[in-house]
């Protein structure tokens, strides 16, 4: 059947086909409708681990239990995910063991631009990069056989554009019923104390000469012979934008991205004029494929940038080829910063941190936006579950008895489960005080409202319809109990579109700076909680400013000063009504 796919429904379909049993992995753009479409069949167990190293740890025993296993991740995952995979790359698998690592090249989504493909060279696995959708079901397919028959862990790479670009597929039809291999005990593969992992290493340098083998002559390269003077070696996206760039030239499309197939390599070298590599946002192709001493040369016209996504006019300038346009947008259009959304339980906290001056480590989800003007509260997002380590360590380091300004980390309910656990588990253990408050909106929303630990809703439950807010009662993680559980004293619970409640809270903990407080905020997310209420009134405003120092998008400040609100947007969350110095800003109720 032919059908117009994403590279993520593609992956799903294709894994779905090869019969995969278990499929696992943590939400991060570009990755998260993988999983979210293999869920919708019945024949695959899915679920959503709290992070991508539990995730790939799930996926590795599955495997070792003789399911074929899907495990999915965003490229800072496979960071979180590395020390199982550094060492699953060793013991090997026995159902077929598929890593999706999900790159963001130009970052839309991420806090940094990295390369998968690295990790695959780095753990010596086999890396499939798919160019298209119809070779994102394709190569999933391929990488489960590739997988048992080498006996390693296979890592599928796709780039944004793969991912979310929705092109032609050939899909089979039905569900290849595999069989679950069998569970033979072998602590000599499987137990990696130095003894065995010694053994195991012999059996991945003998296997990474086999891979070399197979690369030759896998088929996932393919040399195309066009016009000889020109050469280039590319993958995935960037190959489709050579084709488009140069449609003449000669191409060597590499779908293996490790290993390298030396022997093909060089023969395509040597039988074009000039040779090129063009890829994005790192040197990847050209330091291993220098280092079998293949020389590529330098662009003849303006050179490709070092960092985000190429495009066909980039390509074009790097040939000197005159490009007729330039994907930039028009330098007359009004500039459209990110903001937290109208009603987003967040923003008080924000407001209120503002205001009080204090110094926040903060995490990466939605509230990350709180960084933005004219919230201008966040002073730090590094990776995910950072806020709670750093604000320890600005403890550390006496900031706030330098600055006079209070430290408060600032993490969301996905985020804290995710890793949060263990940094505020570290400042306990440490005898740190200071602030943390957990921004619980009952969803992981900054990636389009998973179902968490925190929630307690399955990503199963999920396919079946029902919503975060439906989590029967008992499941949910208890965030404040854990919290005691770890040692915090003093744990309080406040509804984050109170304002005077997080107002008091907030003072209250940062007030007693020798204890260690923990301020749990409630209020589930504006998009998985539709109800609106009707939008509020202003009347003789005073134009004093504070409504729109809240940053809503629902608030807009006319000519005159004054404040107006653009009924499209507001869902009447009264949050402004309880900024308003003057209750010039009247809730209008349900
Ligand atoms: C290691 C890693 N995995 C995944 C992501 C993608 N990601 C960004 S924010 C986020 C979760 C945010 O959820 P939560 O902490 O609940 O905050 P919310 O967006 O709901 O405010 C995820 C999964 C990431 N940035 N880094």
């Amino acid at each position: 059947m032919r059908r117009l796919l994403s590279g993520n429904e593609a992956i799903a379909q294709g894994a779905w086909e090869a019969g995969v049993h278990i499929g696992v992995g943590y939400p991060g753009t570009p990755s998260t409708e993988t999983l979210e479409n293999l869920s919708k069949h019945d024949e695959v167990y899915c679920e959503w681990a709290p992070n991508e190293k539990v995730a790939l740890e799930v996926a590795a025993g599955a495997s070792m239990g003789g399911a074929r296993s899907l495990v999915t991740m965003k490229h800072v995952g496979v960071n979180v995910a590395a020390d199982p995979l550094m060492s699953v790359c060793n013991t090997g698998v026995n159902g077929g063991l598929v890593v999706l690592a999900a790159d963001d090249p130009s970052m839309f989504s991420s806090q940094n631009e990295q390369d998968s493909r690295n990790y695959a060279a780095f753990a010596r696995i086999p890396m499939l990069e798919p160019a298209d959708s119809q070779e994102a079901f394709d190569f999933v397919q391929r990488a489960f056989e590739i997988s048992e028959e080498f006996d390693c862990p296979v890592m599928v790479r796709e780039s944004m554009r793969i991912a979310h670009t929705k092109t032609l597929v050939e899909t089979g039809e039905s569900h290849n019923d595999q069989p679950l291999r069998s569970f033979e005990p072998d602590p000599a593969k499987y137990v990696m104390m130095p003894g065995f992992a010694r053994q195991r290493r012999l059996f991945v340098n003998d296997r990474t000469r086999k891979l070399v083998e197979f690369a030759e002559n896998s088929g996932l390269n393919r040399v195309e012979m066009r016009d000889t003077s020109i050469g280039v070696i590319a993958s995935g996206a960037v190959y489709q934008h050579v084709r488009e760039a140069l449609p003449n030239a000669s191409t060597y499309k590499l779908g293996l991205s490790w290993p390298f197939a030396p022997q093909s390599l060089r023969a395509f070298a040597n039988s074009v004029d000039k040779l090129y590599i063009v890829e994005e946002a790192c040197d990847y192709f050209a330091e291993h494929i220098h280092a079998l001493g293949i020389r590529s040369d330098a662009f003849p016209g303006i050179a490709l940038p070092e960092e985000g996504e190429l495009t066909p006019a980039l390509i074009k300038r790097a040939f000197s080829i005159a490009a007729p346009y330039a994907f930039t947008a028009a330098d007359d259009l009004p500039p459209r910063p990110p903001s937290l959304c109208a009603g987003c339980p967040h923003r008080l906290v924000f407001v209120t941190l503002r205001n009080m001056k204090a110094v926040v480590t903060g995490d990466i989800g939605c509230y990350t936006l709180g960084a933005t003007p004219p919230l201008g509260a966040v002073h730090s997002t590094v990776d995910m579950g950072a806020s709670l380590s750093m604000a320890h360590g600005m403890e550390l380091a006496h900031v706030q008895e330098r600055t006079n300004r209070p430290v408060v980390g600032v993490i969301g309910d996905s985020t804290f489960a995710h890793s949060g656990i263990t940094s505020l588990l570290g400042t306990v253990y440490n005898g740190g005080s200071g602030t943390l408050c957990i921004l619980d909106n009952r969803t992981t929303a900054m990636t389009g409202c998973q179902g968490n630990p925190c929630n307690g809703v399955t990503l199963k439950e999920q396919a079946r319809g029902l919503s975060p807010l439906d989590v029967p009662a008992g499941k949910p993680l208890d965030i404040e109990g854990l919290c005691k559980a770890l040692g915090v004293d003093d744990v309080v619970s406040v509804d984050s579109q109170d304002l005077a409640a997080v107002k008091e809270a907030l003072k209250n903990a940062t007030d007693s700076s020798d204890t260690l407080s923990v301020i749990v905020f409630h209020s589930p997310c504006r998009l998985i909680d539709r109800t609106r209420k009707s939008a509020p009134e202003i009347k003789n405003c005073r134009a004093c400013g504070m409504c729109i120092k809240l940053g809503c998008p629902a608030i807009e400040k006319g000519d005159d000063g004054k404040a107006y609100i653009d009924f499209t947007q507001c869902v009447g969350c009264g949050q402004c009504a309880q900024v308003c110095p003057f209750g010039c800003i009247e809730s209008k109720g349900e």
